[in-house]
């Protein structure tokens, strides 16, 4: 994934992404991201990026030509980019979002917005408008990030061990499992005899139904959505019964 962040506080972005896997991603060329700074790009004795909005109300709206002007900047270098507004009325973010992007061969350019939004005719440039969930956060920063990290991790390599990606997209539609490591007992808390059993058939079975379980609790959604096979239905009534 190449990328292209403007930003009015590259700062915040440069500390998570110089860290753990997207740093490594980045130092084996699987990442690559230009931090940009919005006020850059502004003119003007006080570099103003931000003004009131015709109509009235409350609060500020970027101004369109600070981002046009950075559109153009970027666009001198002759690649094609994908240009993503991060917005809290954008399309929600998803897994399936974050493969389509990994596949994407298009650099990104992400736009972080602040204040109460962009001027509209900043959509002429944008090509997708995101959201990363229905809560209001301060600006489209923390957006990018997340997004930027979902998507590296499908980045072939990027996880050094392959499985990991594969297990996230494995059990996909199920909440993980619980998982323990020594001691053997802590506190008086011990961990469950069928994981030293060494029966891989049991071990998967107790993990099935305890993914079952966590997920009916927490994420009954996702049960509905989910296919579930003989075993998974059979597992379940157990669990069912467990209540009676
Ligand atoms: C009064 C209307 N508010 C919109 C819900 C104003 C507003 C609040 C916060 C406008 C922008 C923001 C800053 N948020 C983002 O830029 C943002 C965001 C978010 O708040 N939630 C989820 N995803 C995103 S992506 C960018």
């Amino acid at each position: 994934m190449k990328c292209d962040v403007l930003t009015l506080f590259p700062e915040v972005l440069e500390a998570y992404l110089n860290e753990s896997i997207l740093k490594r991603a980045c130092e084996k060329d699987l990442l690559e991201t230009r931090l940009y700074n919005i006020r850059d790009f502004a003119t003007g004795p006080h570099r103003t990026v931000d003004d009131s909005p015709y109509g009235g109300g409350a609060g500020m709206v970027f101004k369109p030509e600070p981002l046009f002007s950075a559109l153009d900047f970027l666009r001198d270098d002759g690649e094609p980019r994908k240009v993503i507004l991060l917005s809290p009325q954008g399309r929600p973010f998803n897994q399936a979002t974050a493969e389509d992007y990994s596949r994407e061969t298009r650099r990104f350019v992400f736009i972080c917005g602040r204040y109460e939004g962009v001027d509209e005719r900043v959509m002429t440039l944008v090509d997708e408008e995101v959201s990363i969930g229905d809560y209001v956060i301060t600006g489209g920063e923390l957006a990018a990030l997340v997004i930027i990290d979902a998507v590296t991790r499908l980045v072939p390599g990027a996880l050094g061990d392959e499985k990991s990606a594969e297990e996230d997209s494995f059990s996909r539609g199920l909440l993980d499992y619980p998982h323990y490591t020594r001691p053997r007992e802590f506190r008086g808390m011990k961990v469950p005899e069928v994981l030293f059993s060494g029966n891989h058939r049991q071990i998967y079975l107790w993990r099935r139904r305890e993914a079952l379980r966590k997920t009916v609790e927490m994420r009954p959604d996702l049960i509905e959505k989910f296919d579930l096979s003989d075993t998974d239905k059979k597992l379940l009534k157990e669990i069912e019964e467990e209540k009676v």
